[in-house]
């Protein structure tokens, strides 16, 4: 019969429209010595998390199929780490295509817990959600709509903390921050956890250059129109044409020692955003998706007050989901 409107707990607490159009401004206008960048979360409307789903299935994006094969592989093991009866929460869950795997496991192993799917997009969650089987006995599943600052605010909340409590952070999304801001989100995310609480989060740790700049650039230039979604998403929030498409252009830069790739857009012509005079062919940054070498990893984990119990890698070796706690 017809299936059961998924239910979706709103969480936000109002990160406005209007607080995204200051960040723009104000990151269009960096202090001296500083490039000028726009917020990394305007690649996530909706079009953008559809965009972003499409890029999991290309070949050249090797992050996605890395995991997948780690979480099949390893699928009985890591569900074994998980308390029954826990709120299994995954910031930013996409598409949901990765954590069935693990849901299907939890299934199997007959051990009841409650997912949260943890994004930005109302109609995403909706959509999402009603793919996921409606015949699980065990595995129960919710939305909640917020970022990640609110879902944590949710889980410190009386009736989520005195629970069992298990953070999925999958896709390498820990990339996206700069390094030192990684630990300090991880920090953030520690004190919402128990001593008893895990977190699972999954790490590319590729350190092929070519690999890496392939997968950010891809052949079909899909990656190149999620970025360039940007724009379309901050005249959206704009409520003008401030960023004129025709005229700007996607470039991505590979740093091999930092182990970090970065993704800018610059204009072919001179132009005036928000009383901002961009160049042309100057670059503003939107995304980095860094990369962590075995060194940098054990460096987070000790920056952001975590210990690693366990590590599952693909045959490769060179993407990890690590288990960690306080
Ligand atoms: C959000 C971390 C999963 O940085 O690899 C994919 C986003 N950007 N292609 C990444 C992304 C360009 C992605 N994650």
């Amino acid at each position: 019969g017809e299936k059961e409107r998924p239910s979706i707990l709103d969480i936000r607490s109002g990160v406005l429209d209007t607080d995204i159009v200051d960040a723009i401004k104000a990151m269009l206008t960096p202090d001296e010595g500083q490039i000028k960048s726009l917020p990394t979360l305007l690649l996530y409307d909706e079009k953008g998390l559809q965009l972003f789903e499409d890029i999991t299935y290309l070949e050249d994006y090797y992050l996605t199929n890395a995991e997948i094969e780690v979480l099949q592989t390893h699928a009985e093991e890591i569900v074994k780490s998980v308390s029954p009866g826990s709120l299994v929460v995954e910031l930013g869950s996409g598409n949901l295509r990765k954590v069935k795997i693990i849901l299907d496991a939890f299934e199997r192993a007959e051990k009841p817990i409650k997912y949260y799917a943890l994004d930005l997009s109302k109609s995403e969650l909706e959509r999402t959600l009603l793919g996921i089987p409606d015949v699980y006995r065990f595995v129960e599943c919710f939305g909640l709509l917020g970022t990640y600052d609110e879902g944590l605010l949710w889980l410190q909340a009386p009736e989520n903390a005195e629970k069992r409590k298990c953070v999925f952070w999958l896709g390498s999304s820990i990339g996206n921050f700069p390094k030192e801001e990684a630990a300090v989100f991880l920090r953030k995310v520690a004190d919402c956890l128990t001593d008893d609480d895990i977190c699972m989060i999954g790490i590319d740790a590729c350190q092929d250059e070519q690999k890496v700049l392939q997968a950010y650039n891809d052949r079909h230039g899909k990656t190149h129109d999620f970025v360039r979604n940007g724009l379309d998403h901050a005249n959206h929030l704009l409520g003008k044409h401030a960023f004129d498409q025709s005229i700007w252009n996607v470039v991505g830069e590979y740093d091999q020692a930092s182990g970090r790739h970065q993704a800018f857009l610059y204009p072919s012509a001179d132009v005036r955003i928000e009383n901002v005079i961009i160049r042309a062919e100057e670059r503003i940054h939107i995304e980095e998706s860094n990369k962590y070498s075995a060194s940098q990893t054990r460096d987070l984990w000790q920056a952001a007050g975590l210990k690693r119990t366990s590590a599952y890698g693909n045959d490769l070796n060179d993407y990890h989901l690590h288990v960690v706690s306080k």
